[in-house]
């Protein structure tokens, strides 16, 4: 039986991946709401092929338990933010599921760590709880990182069909869990050491972040002499070796917004061009609200209130708002001028943020400019009903020779 801690936005999906693949899985998480909702029969988030796959993995017979389950092989993926001020990772959630783990499992269980680790935080911070009860690593208890690679918005295929990465002590612990993978993962599975894992994820997101600071950097230097980027990243991404990503308002997420901050954290002296992309990232939302000021006097317009965000999640057609530029921009905004602008996304049913609308035709009428922030489906569709408006369309959506560009 395995054991997967931890039912967010990787930890759910895998365990009903392997559960719809013949394996009899238990999954347990500490927040006794979000078991219950899953014991009744209801997913917790929307994904393409969530609920299919949920109901594949009910019918196989998965189990959700707020308690930690004796068996021999667990699954921790619980979030690993960073600290704010050091930058390094924040391993608490992962050391104390690897406690409770160690309280109930069977000896010689094998503890498969899939959250985003950076390199080093195994030895630093899994090893030493685990030597502390008095167990001996490679005998009593095993250690496995297999970091997750999946992309929120295309998950379920992304599960099916990325390579993934195995980093183990021993071999034969590696190979073992390549197997119970490969119940469901049509990709290649890598067998490689623990802190050659760990790098390597924490790198591939770092590749992504740079990639897209360097688009952003493009688009202001495109603004600045009146220069198309969309046009000419089009164009350089023709040439077989450059492949530039694109520009937006900010890089939101749990993963490109932080992962990379752990090797600034842990490498500050040789972390350079990774530090400067960060920053740049992190300046957009800020930049879209000059951008913003600047559009406003442009146009003699003045009442702020008649400016609407479109999209609060983090990107499209997920409805995630971890650290959303959206969100980022509103706070910078409330600093400035103490009021929020009007926004709108279809995919957030709550109330998160003052002025917020929950119908498009309803927060269409009472604004004059709206600005794109995030690209759902909805508003490519429903592009027609912006004409009259003022568009600020930072992902580069909206058609039309009036559409303002970052
Ligand atoms: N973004 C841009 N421009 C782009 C692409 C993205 O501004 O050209 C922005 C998005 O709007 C979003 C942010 O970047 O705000 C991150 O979105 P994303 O789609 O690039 O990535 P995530 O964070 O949803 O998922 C990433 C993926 N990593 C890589 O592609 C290397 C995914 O495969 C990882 O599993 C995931 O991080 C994770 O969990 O680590």
């Amino acid at each position: 039986m395995v054991n997967v801690i931890g039912l967010g936005y990787i930890g759910l999906p895998t365990a009903l991946m392997l559960a719809s693949h013949g394996i009899d899985v238990v999954g347990t998480d500490y927040n006794r709401n979000l078991v219950k909702t899953l014991q009744s029969g209801h997913t917790t988030f929307k994904e393409d092929g969530l609920d299919e796959l949920f109901h594949r993995a009910i019918n196989a017979g998965i189990r959700f338990s707020d308690e930690y389950q004796e068996t021999d092989i667990y699954i921790v993926s619980v979030p690993t933010p960073y600290d704010r001020f050091s930058k390094k990772v924040d391993a608490k959630y992962v050391v104390s599921a690897v406690e409770a783990v160690l309280k109930v499992c069977l000896a010689g269980a094998i503890i498969v760590i899939e959250s985003t680790v950076s390199p080093g935080t195994i030895d630093k911070s899994v090893r030493p709880v685990i030597e502390a009860v008095g167990y001996k690593i490679g005998t009593d208890i095993n250690l496995v990182h297999a970091p997750e690679r999946i992309i929120p918005g295309n998950m379920v295929y992304e599960l099916l069909h990325n390579n993934r990465t195995i980093g183990a002590d021993d071999r034969a612990v590696g190979e073992k869990i390549k197997k119970l993978y490969a119940a469901f993962c049509e990709g290649e599975i890598v067998v490689t050491d623990i802190r050659t894992a760990e790098m390597t994820k924490v790198v591939e997101n770092t590749y992504r972040a740079v990639n897209i600071a360097f688009a952003n950097e493009l688009a202001k230097i495109c603004r600045y002499d009146k220069m198309d980027v969309y046009e000419i990243i089009r164009i350089c991404n023709m040439h077989p070796r450059v492949n530039i990503l694109q520009p937006g308002p900010g890089v939101g997420g749990h993963c490109i917004s932080v992962d990379p901050w752990f090797l600034v954290g842990d490498y500050p002296h040789l972390a350079n061009v990774i530090n400067e992309a960060m920053e740049t990232n992190d300046a957009m939302p800020a930049f879209v609200l000059h951008r913003i000021y600047d559009i406003m006097k442009e146009k003699g317009m003045k009442d702020l209130s008649r400016v609407g965000l479109y999209g609060l999640t983090y990107k499209e057609n997920v409805d995630d708002m971890r650290e959303s530029p959206t969100l980022q921009l509103l706070e910078s905004q409330e600093k400035h001028l103490g009021y929020p602008l009007k926004v709108y996304d279809p995919l957030i049913i709550e109330d998160v943020v003052e002025h917020q609308y929950h119908n498009l035709d309803e927060f269409l009428e009472d604004i004059d400019f709206v600005v794109i922030m995030v690209a759902h489906d909805e508003i490519k569709k429903e592009q027609k009903r912006l004409e009259n408006k003022i568009i600020l369309d930072c992902r580069n959506v909206i058609e039309g020779a009036e559409v303002i560009h970052l």
